[in-house]
């Protein structure tokens, strides 16, 4: 049979035990919960010699599609021009169908909602070779 101590002493075990718990898993969850890029297709900073058919942005967890967005830019000042999202892509990635892109440096601003609600933004460059 416990003691009225003993058992106060067990309760309190638990509780520190708990506690430890939630302290590990708050350190961990920023790291394990938001998509995080993992490849994109054009490569960051790759020279392409023709045009792109698509973009594909791939994270490692889910994005929610229907928040999530990228424009496209001529160079660093260039207008920036929406790119749509496929509606139907994989549910960790983002892929959009690229208009015929004409020789240049291409910079895309993408913004994604991982599904812990937590956005992700980054930019990615690329360059499309000219003739010759
Ligand atoms: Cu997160």
């Amino acid at each position: 049979m416990t003691s009225r101590l003993g058992r106060r002493r067990i309760r309190n075990g638990a509780f520190g035990a708990l506690a430890i718990t939630v302290a590990l898993l708050g350190a961990a969850e920023p790291a394990a919960a938001h998509a995080l890029l993992v490849e994109a297709i054009p490569a960051e900073a790759a020279t392409l010699e023709a045009s792109p058919p698509q973009l594909v942005l791939r994270f490692n967890s889910r994005i929610e599609h229907k928040l999530s967005r990228a424009t496209l830019s001529l160079g660093e000042d260039g207008e920036p021009r929406a790119l749509t999202g496929t509606a139907d892509a994989a549910p960790d990635r983002f892929v959009a169908t690229l208009p015929p892109l004409a020789p240049g440096s291409y910079v895309v601003d993408w913004q994604v909602l991982s599904v812990d609600g937590h956005r992700v933004a980054g930019k990615l460059r690329f360059r499309i070779r000219g003739p010759g």
